[in-house]
């Protein structure tokens, strides 16, 4: 017992003195580690007569609670100091001037379909996707476009060598409407979806490109006419240009995919070799679009009895060569870097769904 309480008093020090974490658990291993002193001491409990046993056990295991204890408040104790040595010690300099490290930009094209995916986002439409390879039915034949539609000639479109399992021809889709297609054998109405991507035509000039991008636009509900679609694009062409009284005009055209159709034009100056968006005396044609036609809807399974709407389609490239001034359209897919130096865009400025256009 003598020699008990001189260890009990021993330990007792060595916690106290242990100057940091780590020299305290050194401190808890010699003491209750599996070959620590007080497991020592427990080991010869088994040889004692009970008397002794149990007077011997019951002070043993007060003294290791005791230092257990004692263990816990001096970790606390240590834990503490360390973490106000570290407060007084760690500074962070906010006077430091940045890293200067090479930054990325946003391609204009980027910047452009972030924009006006923000814009239709703000108006309740979401983005679907599809693939570039498109069937045959899907990109010509479900939107009324007749066999003999100059589109549809070998000489306009990239018609690839393999056909479907059902014997479709496969083609590179020339226009993002298969998407909508898609979305409408998919999905019931009411329906409203933008479908940005990539398209592809055999063309190549300063405004032609064998790969360009397009974004259509899709609404279809019970009872959405003309006035809608010209709610709606009106309001996109004066977001996308930033121009509140922004001059818009619809021009009756025609597709095979809507009746009536019409094209959007803005208004415009072309003065002595200036070219301008805005007020002027002058037009710019900037997107297509009109009612979705029955047939297409019949073709997608929507009862057309019941349901109507309206679709549009616009180049990306060309709203992006519009909005920021880039001149020609091939310098778009040359990864030029000086170049995207140039038009690029800061990687924070991009606009989402959700924060809308902050620029
Ligand atoms: C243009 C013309 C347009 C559409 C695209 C469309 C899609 C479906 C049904 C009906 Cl699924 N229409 N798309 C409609 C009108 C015009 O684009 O000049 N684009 C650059």
């Amino acid at each position: 017992m003598d020699n008990l309480d001189q260890l009990r008093s021993d330990l007792l020090t060595s916690v106290e003195e242990a100057t940091d974490l780590k020299a305290l658990d050194e401190v808890r291993v010699s003491a209750l580690g599996k070959k620590g002193a007080i497991s020592g001491l427990m080991k010869g409990l088994g040889g004692m007569d009970p008397e002794q046993r149990k007077a011997t056990g019951q002070a043993l295991n007060l003294v290791k609670n005791e230092i257990a204890e004692a263990i816990e408040r001096r970790k606390e104790t240590l834990a503490d100091a360390e973490l106000d040595a570290r407060l007084a010690e760690e500074r962070i300099d906010v006077s430091l001037p940045v890293r200067e490290e090479p930054q990325g930009s946003i391609h204009p094209l980027s910047q452009t379909i972030d924009e006006v995916v923000a814009i239709f986002g703000e108006m309740g439409f979401t983005v679907a996707e599809g693939p570039d390879i498109e069937v045959d039915w899907y990109n010509f034949g479900a939107l009324n476009i007749p066999p003999e539609h100059p589109a549809r000639q070998e000489h306009d479109t990239f018609y690839l060598p393999n056909e479907t399992e059902d014997g479709q021809r496969t083609v590179l889709r020339t226009h993002t409407s298969p998407v909508q297609i898609r979305t409408m054998l998919k999905q019931k109405p009411p329906i409203r979806v933008i479908c940005p991507g990539r398209t592809y035509r055999c063309d190549y000039d300063a405004t032609h490109s064998p790969m360009f991008n397009q974004v259509e636009g899709l609404v279809i509900d019970e009872k959405t006419h003309m006035g809608h679609l010209k709610g709606c694009l009106i309001d996109f062409c004066r977001a996308y240009f930033g121009t509140d009284d922004l001059p818009v005009r619809f021009r009756p055209s025609y597709f095979p995919f809507t009746e009536p159709s019409a094209e959007v034009d803005i208004g415009c100056t072309r003065e002595g070799g200036e070219f301008k968006i805005g007020h002027g005396d002058d037009w710019l044609e900037i997107l297509g679009s009109g009612m979705v036609n029955p047939a297409v809807l019949e073709n997608c399974g929507i009862d057309s009895t019941k349901y109507q709407g309206f679709a549009f389609g616009v180049g990306l490239e060309r709203l992006a060569m519009l909005k920021y001034g880039i001149p020609d359209l091939r310098t778009f897919y040359e990864s030029d870097l000086r170049w995207l130096k140039h038009y690029g865009f800061a990687a924070l400025d991009v606009p989402s769904m959700t924060g809308g256009l902050s620029r």
